[in-house]
């Protein structure tokens, strides 16, 4: 990389602050928490808003509960998780110009809201239910169309000459009208741009989508190093359980790009579907008033350290930051000498799950790693319902 192009998007003060951010990371330990970047790409927001990611086009969450043929649904359920993709890896670099490091959930930390359109309400509940391992819980349901996503996820982390993601932990779309589940994985992603100051997310390797009818789904990442050479480029397939390596047995694929525009054909490759993500509406997601959110919700709990990161101080940023960590280490000490833990007011951990495991079973070499994840965590209707509040 010629000396002139490096850090091209570093602000000219933060320079020094970057190389050293870019040196420190040969050294770095997979922990994404535990990372100190420059101000200039620190994000006023927490991992626990980003759940609302899968519910931005509640039209697209719903539509698989409307289709009678179980072929179909598989395939509506695919258009709709990669729909969720856009929102999910490059909006923060579309708005920001970057991609930005997110604001550690604290253990409790919540983020409520819902999305009031024609499908009627569809809630959203996400806690971050472990701190060590950071692991954040959802739980999406519109109960018009009697759709539920529930999910949880964590992230492990590698530096190759970038920064490689794996992500651990699963969603699951329940259809009540089927009593259909499909239970679906997360792409692996690395950073690209980083040298010049301007990270932004790539998807690698392949994510799944199983669902119990009997019905699945591989989507294949690429990007721009990649064979295609496109930025953002996927291809998927739906197919019969069992059936993934027979192309016979295609039943619909999906070649595009998951932020430009996707196509989805047939067996018999005709066009069923042609999904532009550049011009699909978005339903806005209501959030309470910070003066009315709970202390926990995390805008209300983050406010001043946000505040203090849109002025760029960096001394507000880390006294704000330590007034929160110091809490959570006085919680935890008298958690510990109460020999408690901490009570998640959504969640609950499982011991057993047996319709994940069985679906992991058909993602290859599929497993739940509840070690990584602190357990399989699963969304807890009664403790909602008693101390949910809103
Ligand atoms: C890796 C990531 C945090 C995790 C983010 C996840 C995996 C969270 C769950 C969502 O459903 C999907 C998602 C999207 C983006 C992922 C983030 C991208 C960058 C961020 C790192 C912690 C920041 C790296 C620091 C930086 C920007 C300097 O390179």
């Amino acid at each position: 990389m010629p000396a002139e192009q490096e850090a091209a998007a570093v602000p000219p003060q933060a320079k020094g602050s970057w190389s050293s951010f870019l040196k420190s990371m040969a050294s770095f330990n997979g922990d994404l928490s535990s990372m100190t970047a420059p101000a200039f790409i620190l994000s006023t927001t927490s991992l626990t808003e980003f759940s609302a990611y899968w519910s931005e086009m509640p039209r697209l969450l719903t539509a698989p509960a409307k289709e009678p043929d179980p072929q179909k649904r598989t395939m509506l359920v695919m258009k709709w998780f990669i729909s969720t993709l856009k929102q999910q890896y490059a909006s923060r670099n579309e708005k920001l110009g970057s991609e930005k490091k997110p604001l550690n959930p604290f253990l409790g930390e919540l983020f409520l809201g819902k999305w009031e359109d024609e499908e009627g309400v569809t809630q959203l509940v996400s806690e971050q239910v472990s701190h060590h391992p950071p692991v954040t819980a959802y739980n999406i349901h519109n109960d018009t169309h009697g759709v539920r996503l529930q999910g949880y996820n964590a992230q492990k982390a590698s530096f190759r000459t970038t920064i490689h993601v794996k992500q651990v932990g699963h969603a699951v779309l329940h259809l009540d009208k089927y009593n259909e589940d499909y239970l679906i994985t997360f792409p692996p992603l690395h950073i690209e741009g980083l040298i010049t100051g301007s990270p932004y997310v790539e998807l690698n390797t392949s994510s799944y989508i199983i669902g119990s009818n009997g019905y699945a789904c591989r989507i294949d990442y690429s990007g721009k190093g990649w064979v295609s050479g496109t930025k953002n480029s996927l291809h998927a397939t739906v197919y019969p359980h069992g059936k993934e390596k027979d192309k016979s047995s295609i039943l619909y694929t999906a070649d595009g790009s998951w932020t430009d525009s996707f196509t989805i054909k047939d067996a018999k490759k005709s066009v069923v579907d042609v999904y532009n993500a550049k011009k699909e509406p978005k339903t806005p997601l209501q959030v309470a008033p910070i003066a009315q959110q709970d202390p926990l919700e995390s805008r209300r709990a983050w406010q001043r350290v946000a505040e203090a990161i849109q002025k760029g101080d960096m001394n507000a940023t880390s006294y704000e930051k330590n007034i929160i960590e110091e809490k959570q280490r006085e919680l935890r000490k008298r958690e510990a000498g109460e020999k408690r833990e901490w009570e998640r007011r959504y969640f609950t951990r499982m011991e057993s799950a047996p319709v994940l495991e069985k679906l992991t079973k058909e993602v290859p070499g599929g497993s739940l790693e509840r070690d990584q994840t602190n357990g399989v965590w699963v969304f807890d209707g009664e403790k909602a319902r008693v101390g949910g509040g809103r």
